[in-house]
C-alpha cells in the first residue's frame, strides 16, 4: 500500500515549495513518487522537481478531476503499479477540485493500493485580504476539505495578515490543526497523520472548458517551428504558455524584467539562458530565482491571471528579448 497525501492550496501558495521541501527529507532507501497537476498547458512544475529523487508524473493543462478523472486514473495506476512507490505526493493545481479528486483516490478502485493520509493545504495569509480570491470556491473547497491547514510564507505576512489568519480559523479550523510554515518547511511527521473524517462538501460548478485554444494564435505565425503557445481557460482564470526550441537562448536581464513586469497572478518558467538555465517562479511580487549550468531540453515559461491579458503584446516583447 502506497501511503498517499494530496498536498492543496491557491495558485502561488506554495505547494511545489513544500513537496521540494518533503522530499529533501525522504528517508534513504524509500521509494516516494509526486504526481502534479498544473492549470497551465506548458507544464513546470515537473522541472523544479526532476531532482529531488523521485518517480515524477506531470498532467499538465487544466484539472486532472476533469474529462472523467481519466488523466489522472492514468497517470496515478502508472505510478502505483509501475513504480510502487512507500510514498505518493499529489499536487493538483490551484485551481482544482479537492472533492472530486478526493472521492476518486477513496473509490473502491485504489482501496488495495493506497492508504490515503491528511490532506494538507497550503494557503498565503495575505489572501485572505483578496476578496476574490476568498470568494473564489476553489479556494474554499481546498481549504474546507483539508486535514492540516498550513499557513505558508510567515517571512512575508504582516500583523493584519496574522489577525485575518487567527480570526479566519477561529471561525473555520473546526478543529483542524494548524501550522504556520516558511518556504514550505513543514514537519514531513505531518504526512503520517490519518484523515479525518470530512463533512461533505457540495458539489463544487465544474465548469470547466473543455476545448483550449491549444497552440491556435501560434499557427499563423511563421516562426512556430522554433516556438508554439498554447492557452488554456476555465473558472475565470486564463493560462497562457510558451515552449522554445532548444536553440532559443534568452538575454538574462530582459528575461528577468519582463517576469517581473509582466502584468499578470503567476508566472513559471525554466529558460535557456547563455550562463545555462534559468527558472523562474512568481506569485504576485514574490519571485523566485534559481540558475544551473546545464542547459535545459527546452525552454517554457507560463502565465496565469484572472483579468484580461493582452498576450499578444506579451510575446511581441518576450520574442524580441531571444538572443537566438
Ligand atoms: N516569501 C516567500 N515566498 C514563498 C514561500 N513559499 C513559496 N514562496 C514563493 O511563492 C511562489 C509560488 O510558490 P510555489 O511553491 O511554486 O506555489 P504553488 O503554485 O502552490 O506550487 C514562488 O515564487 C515561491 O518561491 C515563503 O514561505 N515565503
Ligand atoms: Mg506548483
Amino acid at each position: 500500500m502506497t501511503k498517499t497525501n494530496l498536498i492543496t492550496g491557491f495558485l502561488g501558495s506554495g505547494k511545489t515549495t513544500t513537496l521540494r521541501h518533503l522530499l529533501a527529507q525522504k528517508p534513504e532507501g524509500e521509494k516516494w513518487a509526486v504526481l502534479v497537476n498544473e492549470f497551465g498547458e506548458v507544464g513546470i512544475d515537473g522541472a523544479l522537481l526532476a531532482d529531488s529523487g523521485a518517480v515524477l508524473k506531470e498532467i499538465p493543462g487544466g484539472c486532472m478531476c476533469c474529462v472523467n478523472g481519466l488523466p489522472m486514473q492514468v497517470g496515478l495506476n502508472m505510478l502505483l503499479q509501475q513504480a510502487k512507490p512507500d510514498r505518493l505526493l499529489i499536487e493538483p493545481t490551484g485551481l482544482g477540485h479537492p472533492k472530486q479528486i478526493l472521492s476518486l483516490l477513496t473509490s473502491d478502485v485504489y482501496k488495495n493500493w493506497l492508504t490515503l493520509n491528511a490532506t494538507l493545504c497550503l494557503m498565503d495569509p495575505r489572501q485572505l485580504s483578496d476578496q476574490r480570491v476568498i470568494n473564489n470556491e476553489n479556494f474554499r473547497d481546498q481549504l474546507a476539505s483539508a486535514d492540516v491547514i498550513v499557513a505558508n510564507k510567515s517571512d512575508v505576512t504582516q500583523a493584519l495578515d496574522n489577525q485575518a489568519l487567527d480570526a479566519w480559523f477561529s471561525q473555520n479550523g473546526d478543529g483542524r490543526q494548524l501550522v504556520i510554515a516558511t518556504q514550505g518547511e513543514i514537519d514531513p511527521a505531518l504526512l503520517d497523520l490519518p484523515r479525518r473524517n470530512i463533512a461533505e462538501l457540495p458539489d463544487g460548478k465544474h465548469h470547466h472548458s473543455q476545448v483550449s485554444a491549444r497552440g491556435l494564435a501560434a499557427l499563423s505565425l511563421p516562426e512556430t517551428r522554433r516556438w508554439r503557445r498554447a492557452l488554456n481557460e476555465a473558472d475565470g482564470y486564463t493560462s497562457c504558455g510558451w515552449i522554445f526550441d532548444a536553440d532559443t537562448v534568452f538575454e538574462t536581464a530582459g528575461i528577468l524584467d519582463w517576469v517581473r513586469q509582466a502584468p499578470v497572478d503567476r508566472v513559471k518558467g525554466l529558460l535557456r539562458i547563455k550562463e545555462g538555465t534559468l527558472m523562474v517562479n512568481r506569485q504576485g511580487d514574490d519571485l523566485r530565482i534559481e540558475t544551473k549550468p546545464a542547459a535545459p531540453s527546452d525552454s517554457r515559461i507560463e502565465l496565469i491571471t484572472r483579468d484580461k491579458a493582452q498576450w499578444n503584446t506579451l510575446q511581441s516583447t518576450l520574442l524580441k528579448i531571444r538572443l537566438s
